[in-house]
């Protein structure tokens, strides 16, 4: 077991560099571990520090599969929620989708927790992944022969390697390094942002409750049978001193009303607010220099993608990289961009869709207001938008899975 913070060797190799503990970085480790390919994971912060990074929370339907297939779905399954469905509330009333009618379901599971469960499936591996390892250069990825250049414990070191992949997340050293005349960004940002809770009280309802009101968005979500999480549409530049506990109770009481439902509150032991954004950078390479997850892309989280899209393409460049390195195909490294760019605009298209259909806009002009109430009817009372919202919820196909 080799958890590294003192950079056992300095001027050493590999195959595949990894920059970044994250959902991305340590399942793309994880499935070329598997396949017999040697790797090194590069991460800033401390372990401790990453295992208990409190984000995301809904598994899709084959990342909860890939985790159970690969040997880390374990404690998914015993301490993780299986959701059948969830649900969408408007005017006051409740709408379930039903994911059965696809045969699917989603896995209420923290991404921590699965940041936690991979880290241990790595170092039972004997993996390695240098903890406080920060990296600070990218050098001649576009020369064949990649170098990092990080500092782990206050010295400078270096490795080379065949491939770089920076799963870095959004403000990474990976996207950073491609050449500003190759990339192209693709950006929204949202005039409002999500304020966040955890509070010790066992969840109001079994599933979700994606709730649109005249207030702005609500969303009931959870953790555990003892913990909920729930949020809140707020203003961008809203002040956590101006949302004292009772004011947040208030407020989702108002915008989760509906009949039978009486919200079950408790102390909050914590706040945040997130602001909101979509984002693509094109293309996701140049030369040895792969970028995966938040490195490429963001999702605002109404369709509970992030993660998701991490380890997608996570998986598309494990088995781009086993092609090229096993089987001495190159075309999937080659295509590894356009591969995932497909999927991705999918999901940026979907989240999109949730942020448009379920927030208020203070721009929207009556004629808005009217379209978005048709946008939520057809989504959720048509069997076609019914079935698309939830295909898309559940998740599209990873390829090559
Ligand atoms: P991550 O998880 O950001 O991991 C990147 C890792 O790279 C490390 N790093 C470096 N290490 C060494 N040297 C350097 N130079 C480095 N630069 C960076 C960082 O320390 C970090 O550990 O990216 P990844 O793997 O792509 O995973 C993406 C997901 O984490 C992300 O999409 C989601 O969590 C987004 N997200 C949410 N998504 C949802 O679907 N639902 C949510 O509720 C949700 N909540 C959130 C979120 C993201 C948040 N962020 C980014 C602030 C809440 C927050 C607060
Ligand atoms: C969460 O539980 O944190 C969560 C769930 C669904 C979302 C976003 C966040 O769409």
């Amino acid at each position: 077991m080799r958890e590294s913070r003192l950079g056992d060797a300095v001027n050493r190799q590999t195959k595949v560099a990894i920059i970044g503990a994250g959902p991305a970085g340590l399942m793309l480790a994880h499935l070329l571990t598997r396949a017999g390919i040697e790797t090194v994971i590069f991460e800033r912060h401390t372990r401790s520090y990453v295992e208990n990074r409190i984000r995301a929370g809904i598994l899709e339907y084959e990342v909860a599969a890939l985790l159970r297939e690969t040997g880390v779905g374990v404690r998914m399954d015993e301490v993780g929620f299986r959701h059948d469905g969830t649900n969408i509330l408007f005017d006051g009333a409740l709408h379930r989708l039903d994911f059965g009618a696809l045969g699917k379901h989603v896995m209420l599971y923290s991404q921590h927790e699965v940041v936690r469960d991979l880290i241990a499936a790595r170092l039972v591996a004997g993996g390695e992944i240098m903890f406080e390892a920060e990296v600070n250069a990218i050098e001649n990825f576009n020369q064949g022969k990649p170098r990092i250049c990080y500092r782990i414990n206050g010295e400078a070191a270096e490795l080379d390697c065949e491939i770089v992949a920076a799963c870095d997340g959004f403000h990474g050293i990976g996207r950073a390094s491609l050449p500003a005349n190759l990339v192209r960004e693709y950006d929204r940002e949202y005039p409002f942002g999500w304020l966040g809770i955890l509070a010790e009280a066992p969840p109001s309802m079994d599933e979700l409750i994606y709730a649109h009101h005249d207030h702005g968005f609500a969303l009931l979500s959870m953790r555990s049978a003892s913990v909920s999480r729930l949020y809140l549409q707020c203003p961008l530049d809203a002040d956590l001193a101006e949302w004292p506990d009772s004011r947040i109770w208030d407020e989702l009481s108002t915008r989760l009303a509906h009949p039978g439902f009486s919200l079950t509150t408790g102390p909050i032991f914590q706040k945040n607010i997130t602001p909101m954004r979509s984002y693509v950078a094109e293309p996701m390479q140049a030369g040895r220099l792969f970028l995966a997850g938040d490195a490429a892309h963001i999702v605002p989280p109404t369709g509970a993608k992030g993660l998701n899209a991490a380890v997608a393409d996570a998986v598309i460049l494990a088995r781009a990289i086993e092609a090229e390195i096993l089987t001495d195909d190159p075309a999937p490294l080659q295509n590894y961009t356009q591969t995932c760019l497909a999927r991705i605009w999918k999901i940026e298209r979907f989240s999109w869709l949730m942020t448009s259909m379920l927030h208020c806009f203070d721009d929207h002009s009556a004629f808005d207001r009217r379209i978005q109430r048709a946008e939520l009817d057809y989504y959720v009372n048509t069997p076609t938008g019914r079935t698309s919202l939830i295909e898309n919820y559940v998740g599209l196909p990873i390829e090559g899975v």
